[in-house]
């Protein structure tokens, strides 16, 4: 049987990184076999094209070319790591996909959701998240706690516009799509986020075990 295709999505500072050992820790006490992995990157080739999507650059990089590097670096990732693993029946935890792509190009760029669902029609040819957890944040939060940890990736130097716009897609996603995605909001204290993670853990992987 095909394994489960977790993601887990939210702006900058939202929480993710945070809460993914919570949800690891929930699939080790099932005894679910799990792949954790990331986006962008995932493989050799994929993290290569991430550093060269997130290392700040003095040429101003076009919107398209960061759609086709997003997607060649999930191509790689797909047929290299998500798919073998889905198929052997493990779970996929991933942090990020498709809707970020939608979130950041999408809302965040301005660039037309036809073209990524083009794109996405090509690369992802059907597959998608069984269950995708959104950490929904204020970006004047998220980039606040973002910006304590120092050193800013090219994506955390956008104005808070950007951020705005968004969050704004994250959560039209997830209004449009309510049986896949389950939004926590991240901007309350990590032990009430943790206890709403482990809720929804429950409640939405409950027939897993
Ligand atoms: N990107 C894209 O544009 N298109 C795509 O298709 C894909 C990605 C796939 C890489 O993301 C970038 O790629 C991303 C979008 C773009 N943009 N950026 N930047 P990433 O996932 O690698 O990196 P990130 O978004 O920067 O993650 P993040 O800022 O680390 O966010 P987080 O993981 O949600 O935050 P965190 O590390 O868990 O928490 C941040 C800080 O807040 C940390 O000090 C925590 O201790 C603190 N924190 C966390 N939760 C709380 C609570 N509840 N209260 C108080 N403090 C907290």
């Amino acid at each position: 049987m095909r394994g489960k295709f977790i993601t887990i999505e939210g702006g900058e500072g939202a929480g993710k990184s945070t809460n993914i050992p919570n949800i690891e820790l929930f699939l080790q006490k099932r005894g679910i076999d799990y792949v954790l992995t990331r986006e962008p990157g995932g493989t050799k080739m994929a993290e290569e094209i991430r550093n060269l999507l997130l290392s700040p650059r003095e040429e101003q990089v076009s919107c398209i070319t960061e759609l086709l590097l997003m997607f060649a670096a999930r191509s790689q990732h797909l047929e290299e790591v998500i798919k073998p693993a889905l198929e052997l029946g493990k779970y996929v935890l991933c942090d990020r996909f498709i809707d970020a792509t939608y979130a950041y190009q999408g809302g965040g760029r301005k660039l037309n959701f036809d073209t990524i669902r083009a794109l996405e029609g090509l690369v992802l040819s059907g597959l998608h998240p069984d269950l995708t957890i959104l950490f929904d944040i204020d970006p004047v939060i998220g980039l606040e706690r973002a910006r304590v940890r120092g050193q800013l990736d090219r994506f955390e130097r956008e104005e808070l516009d950007f951020f705005a716009r968004v969050r704004e897609a994250y959560l039209g996603i997830a209004k449009a799509d309510p049986r896949r995605c389950a939004v926590i909001d991240g901007s309350k204290h990590q032990d009430i986020v943790a206890e709403n993670l482990q809720n929804i853990l429950e409640t939405r992987l409950s027939n897993d075990t």
